[in-house]
């Protein structure tokens, strides 16, 4: 009986601090309970969460949340701490609109010390607020949990550059699972492989203490006197050497489901006055068998039944990044110079099959997107056509290298964004609706975007004989189920497709088109006539298609999935102003710049107008206006 209460009884973490191992044991399994039921019903980042229940309830055991600041990388494994801070009961409304945030969020809860999302940002804000501590003359734990994923992000290594030099007082806690959403690549994590197969650390550190001490007092001189011994001695007994001579203590490894040796090693950790990594080795999906055997497909999972494991599907249409895939492979094998490179999303990207069939010709770099851009260039420069498959909201992160590295040099790379426009249930730092603003202001940049999977084939084929740097976009999720063409067409630069005639012009980019023409149909039918233009180019824009509607007509109207500051709608304006073309109705329909909660993609759509309905909306409105 008492076992099912356990987590009832937690109202926050100072609730654990009296329980005995045996209760936290049983308080791990009621969570583990808990968050595999919810995400069965709502989706979300299960097997991350799973790895990391005893991890958490070591570190809200040993530290006192929230004077003690726990900063999670990524943050795609927080509810086990989201659940231990008092959000148990809101944890049924996980990731829906007005419910929990899948990952930290400090408008929710104060112990959500730092807003995360995207990777390898935890250090860097532990360093941070090291310092303000330090120069404030306050006394907390700072705490940074990053798994060995985030590691391969180059920015974990500008922190941890300055960590080893400045020496402040930081807990890093290495979540090792050998998993990024898929298997973990890099020589970083061979080296985190190494320090875990040596399991025997701990014990050997103990047999080095002793050995060390059965040396004759004389001894003790002697090996101080020895560097170089003393090197041998630490290489043999001593395997967080690179950690070590970064200035950075070592503990580890530890095992990660262990609460005994979780929370002796957070309470060495914690006592020690300087920069320390505790390596954790967990496992990803732990307490699920479905998840434990398949943690990849389990990171970001949708709705499932408990008992199989399966996951809702029904939906037979392909998704846009598995007709980006296939047609990159049916690219490949007429070109061998064609690779793809991947950061750390190969699956999410539809590039399985193609890794497999072409190994050579596929690269995984980690979470390093600035190093998948400039990493790419060269490959270009020496001959080679790269496809750099990025989520449009990671790759902002490569801003300049997109803008230095590529786009100065008119390298001739093809940037594919999945996951561009609304994307569901993750939240504002998810969202993949900056990359039209990112993209299409740079010089030699070819900007575009299908109106459905059947154009993505053919402006995928034809992007290879721009000779620019290209930017594809295509959303996440079911494709439209439109016919696919046997053969590949050419589409010509910056020339966009009327679909429909009218009197006036609504300009669609990319997966508003179909909406648009529902709209324009409802439209028509109300007295209002538009034609209506697939744009495809947001860069170069179709200038002589836009300025015929725009001489003759009475309003221009623009829609796009994407933040409409600097948008696509603004690249027609700016057209239209360097035409002397004012006296017409204009209107952009978009996203307006400001952060919105997570929800489905629909919601965020109607909340915004960009369903049919809510397109007819907002043009209704310009006609009255
Ligand atoms: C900059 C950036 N690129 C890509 C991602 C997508 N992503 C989310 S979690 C993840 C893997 C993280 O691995 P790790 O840090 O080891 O955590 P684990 O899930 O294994 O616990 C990736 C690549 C991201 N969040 N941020």
């Amino acid at each position: 009986m008492e076992n099912k209460s356990i987590l009832d009884r937690i109202k926050g973490p100072q609730d654990l601090k009296n329980l005995s191992y045996k209760q936290l044991y049983n308080l791990a399994g009621e969570i583990r309970d808990l968050i595999i039921r919810v995400v069965s019903k709502n989706g979300g980042h299960l097997s991350p969460n799973l790895g990391v229940v005893e991890l958490t309830l070591a570190l809200n055991y040993v530290f006192d949340s929230p004077k003690d600041k726990i900063i999670w990388d990524v943050g795609h494994q927080c509810y086990t701490h989201k659940i231990l801070t008092g959000r148990k009961d809101g944890f049924y409304k996980l990731r829906k609109m007005g419910g929990l945030s899948g990952f930290p969020v400090r408008d929710e809860s104060e112990h959500d010390i730092f807003n995360t999302g995207h990777a390898s940002t935890a250090l860097s804000a532990a360093m941070g607020m090291a310092v303000a501590r330090d120069k404030k003359n306050q006394n907390h734990n700072i705490i940074a949990v990053v798994g060995d994923g985030g590691m391969t992000g180059g920015m974990a290594w500008e922190a941890l550059n300055q960590i080893g030099h400045h020496r402040e007082k930081i807990v890093i806690v290495l979540n090792y699972n050998e998993m990024s959403i898929s298997l973990n690549v890099g020589a970083l994590s061979k080296y985190l492989t190494y320090l875990v197969s040596g399991q025997h650390y701990l014990r050997m550190k103990d047999h080095a203490k002793t050995f060390l001490k059965t040396i004759p007092v004389v001894g003790w001189p002697l090996i101080k006197a020895g560097r170089a011994f003393e090197e041998a001695i630490k290489k043999t007994f001593f395997p967080g050497l690179l950690f070590e001579e970064l200035g950075i203590r070592y503990i580890g490894a530890v095992e990660g489901h262990s609460l005994k040796s979780l929370i002796e090693a957070f309470e060495e950790a914690k006592y020690y006055d300087g920069p320390v990594v505790v390596l954790c080795a967990t496992k990803k999906g732990k307490g699920y068998l479905p998840a434990q055997n398949e943690p990849s497909r389990f990171h970001s999972a949708r709705p499932f039944d408990i008992k199989t494991g399966k996951m809702e599907s029904g939906d037979p249409r392909p998704t846009f990044s598995s007709v980006f895939g296939k047609t990159i492979e049916k690219l490949a094998e007429k070109d061998r110079y064609i690779v793809a490179v991947t950061a750390a999303m190969p699956g999410g990207k539809g590039l399985k099959d193609f890794a497999e069939r072409f190994p050579d010709r596929f690269f995984d770099v980690g979470i390093a997107e600035q190093h998948a851009v400039d990493f790419s260039a060269a490959l270009a420069l020496s001959g080679f056509k790269p496809v750099v498959a990025i989520y449009s909201t990671f790759l902002q992160r490569a801003y300049d290298q997109l803008y230095h590295d590529v786009s100065l040099m008119d390298i001739p790379i093809i940037f594919a964004l999945d996951r561009a426009g609304i994307v569901p249930d993750d939240g504002p730092t998810h969202q993949g609706i900056n990359d039209i603003v990112y993209f299409r202001h740079l010089p030699n940049m070819i900007v575009m975007a299908p109106k459905d999977e059947n154009e993505l084939q053919h402006m995928l084929s034809s992007a290879f004989s721009y000779g620019h740097p290209v930017a594809l976009r295509f959303p996440k999720g079911k494709a439209f189920g439109v016919p696919m063409d046997k053969d590949f067409k050419d589409i010509p630069v910056g020339k966009g497709e009327l679909l429909k005639e009218g009197k006036d012009l609504l300009i669609a980019y990319g997966q508003m088109v179909h909406p648009c023409l529902e709209a324009a149909d409802k439209l028509e039918r109300k007295g209002i006539s538009l034609a209506v233009m697939n744009a495809r180019y947001a860069s170069p824009l179709d200038e002589e298609m836009i300025l015929g509607f725009a001489e003759r007509g009475s309003a221009v109207i623009t829609a796009e999935e994407g933040v409409v500051a600097g948008g696509f709608g603004s690249a027609v304006r700016e057209f239209l102003d360097t035409m002397n073309i004012f006296n017409i109705k204009f209107k952009r329909i978009g996203i307006p710049k400001k952060i919105y909660p997570a929800g489905k993609v629909e919601q965020i759509k109607k909340m915004f107008g960009l369903d049919p309905d809510g397109i007819v909306g907002h043009i209704e409105s310009l006609y009255k206006s």
